[in-house]
């Protein structure tokens, strides 16, 4: 009989059963474990690769100059033909659709979070959905590690906060000084201090193996765990989202992430996120099968 790790290999959508719908809807999170065949790891790992071979990719320095200072590249998907075939040909997008319940698909964006050097800090907790002008339910992002972690280094959520109140983002350029900074100011309830007061918040996270992928809701609270001083941890994030999802403004003191110049002038606020910043990714547009049919 074939263990049940070996069968997520060889059909990843039959790990999405009604009882792991189920937990992501109460948690908003589920972890998929063995789900991503050694070879889409392969096609990830060329993918940063490219990435760190200045291939002209937009980066970001969290805690610049420090000795936590990790890297955070935006959109990969537009200059990196790896990370594009990763998202049109593995089977991410539609361990996403068969979670949210939605067989069309749109690419929202994806991030590398490259901590590399060891020592790298935290990534301060926080959701993504106050950053992003967005409002509905049928979005996820699926977070893969190219390295083995222990829970400790592990992206970590605060179970059933999807459910809760939506916080202010934290001040990327003000981390350090103190990671629960607002990113709007006065729009939003501040960011708790989960950091301080761990034991207040159900935190799950889990030992992760290369092909493991954990699903999240935009609008759990989670944050990265910090990298020991030989630890690795290079991890991408893709984010994918559903019919129901519209258009929504955010407060005008901050750009939203990514920077999408031009959206807010052809969407009003309640419309179908339609827009070339956001590619279909399923049922797969004929022009780009054309390319290889
Ligand atoms: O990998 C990390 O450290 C952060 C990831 C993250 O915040 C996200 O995937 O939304």
């Amino acid at each position: 009989m074939k263990s049940p790790q070996r069968i997520a290999l060889d059909d990843p959508l039959a790990v999405i059963t009604d009882d792991i719908k189920a937990v992501f809807k109460r948690d908003g999170v589920v972890m998929l474990e063995n789900v991503l065949d050694p070879q889409w790891l392969l096609l990830l790992e060329l993918g940063l690769q490219r990435v760190l071979n200045n291939s002209s990719q937009e980066k970001h320095l969290f805690f610049e100059g420090e000795e936590g200072e990790f890297v955070e590249t935006i959109r990969n998907f537009e200059v990196i033909p790896e990370i594009r075939r990763l998202v049109y040909d593995s089977p991410v997008a539609d361990l996403i659709g068969k979670l949210i319940e939605s067989e069309n698909l749109w690419l929202y964006s994806d991030e590398f979070f490259i901590k590399e050097k060891g020592n790298a800090a935290r990534t301060p907790w926080h959701q993504d959905t106050p950053y992003w002008p967005i409002q509905g339910n049928q979005i996820a992002s699926a977070w893969i590690s190219l390295d083995a972690l222990t829970k400790a280094e592990c992206l970590e959520y605060v179970a059933g906060s999807q459910k809760g109140l939506i916080y202010d983002g934290f001040n990327p350029s003000k981390v350090s000084e103190d990671p629960t900074l607002p990113h709007y100011d006065a729009s939003y309830p501040p960011l708790p201090d989960i950091e301080k007061h761990r034991d207040n918040y159900d935190i799950r996270s889990w030992d992760i193996t290369p092909g493991d992928i954990i699903i999240a809701h935009p609008s759990v609270l989670h944050g990265g765990g910090p990298t020991s001083s030989s630890g690795r941890r290079r991890a991408i994030t893709i984010r994918i989202y559903g019919d129901d999802i519209c258009y929504a403004t955010r407060p005008e003191t901050k750009p939203t992430v990514p920077l999408t110049p031009g959206l807010s002038l052809s969407l009003k606020e309640g419309e179908p996120l339609r827009s070339p910043w956001y590619p279909r990714v399923r049922p797969i547009p004929d022009h780009l099968k054309s390319e290889w049919l």
